[in-house]
């Protein structure tokens, strides 16, 4: 598999005229993505601080997500003006040609504040209303460490890569096997609940990671560094780009009893072991907090 694939003979011109198109979204998403690397990684000002919070005081953002995230926008709209952009810290610019770029400058931006190399820059070209779950798919995306130097790429249809090596999942081991990703949210009630799901969950599994990027995580779901992940909170800035690593790597990411991936609870394996997460965490409680 490679980027650029013919589509389909039948419909070839339609399809070869759309396979340049994702091909082009995917290389300027991957550009955006280690341009703003380069800037958080060569431009850290020496004692970074916390610039302000957001749903919580453990909540944070940085002088660097902010100039991440405008040269995300900067980068996106002068190649591409008609299209909207959706960013964690600036919300959405709306656009006219139906895509829209969802952005998150530093995914992981605790570990980047204490100064630890497990951060990404996030870039997806998705169809659709991002701000609704269920309501969009994203058509090719990026997700870039730019401390290890790491790109995940990925375009729909046509599949995933890291940098530049196809990605192809095997079978996951079985649940109590299984090394599973997850992550936390900052408010009281909410990481009450995760704690509690994480208590009914941890005798059945192998163990868990904490490594504080949910786009790193769903992308080491892709790379088989990691057998699984789940999480409740994230949003679709955190996640739009590596969800479709992973589903282009042949896993699946689902939310509970049927519904879309969404900030309720996003959950992301290969099949069996997606199915069974699924169904342990419902088993669980986890799609709800606890009271505040
Ligand atoms: C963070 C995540 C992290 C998750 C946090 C938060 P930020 O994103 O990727 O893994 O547990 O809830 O959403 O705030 O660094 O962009």
């Amino acid at each position: 598999m490679s980027e650029g694939t013919t589509g389909n003979p039948a419909t070839g011109r339609d399809n070869a005229h759309q396979d340049c198109e994702i091909a082009e979204l995917v290389r300027l998403a991957t550009s955006a993505a280690q341009q703003a690397g380069a800037l958080v990684r060569d431009r850290r000002p020496a004692g970074l601080g916390v610039e302000r919070t957001k749903t919580s005081p453990t909540d944070v953002v940085t002088v660097m997500d902010h100039a991440a995230e405008d040269l995300l926008r900067e980068v996106l709209t002068a190649q591409r003006p008609g299209d909207g952009v959706l960013g964690e810290e600036h919300g959405l610019q709306p656009g006219s040609t139906g895509l829209v770029w969802v952005v998150d400058p530093i995914d992981g931006t605790v570990n980047y504040l204490y100064g630890l190399p497990t951060y990404a820059v996030s870039v997806a070209a998705v169809r659709g209303d991002p701000m609704v779950p269920g309501a969009w798919s994203p058509l090719a995306g990026c997700v870039h460490n730019p401390e290890t130097g790491q790109t995940w790429t990925a375009s729909a249809g046509r599949g995933a890569w890291l940098d530049g090596q196809p990605l192809r999942m095997g079978a996951p081991p079985p649940m109590e096997r299984a090394l599973i990703a997850t992550g936390f949210g900052y408010r009281e009630a909410r990481r009450r609940g995760q704690a509690r799901v994480l208590a009914r969950l941890l005798p059945q599994i192998r163990d868990i990671r904490r490594q504080g990027s949910a786009a790193i995580d769903l992308c080491q779901v892709a790379s088989g560094n990691v057998d699984g992940y789940y999480e409740r909170g994230v949003q679709a800035w955190d996640v739009a780009a590596a969800m479709l690593v992973v589903t282009e790597a042949g896993g699946r990411v689902s939310g509970l009893e049927g519904r879309p991936p969404s900030p309720d609870m996003i959950v992301a394996a290969a099949e069996p072991l997606c199915g069974a997460l699924v169904a342990a965490l419902t088993a669980a409680g986890a799609g709800e907090d606890d009271p505040e």
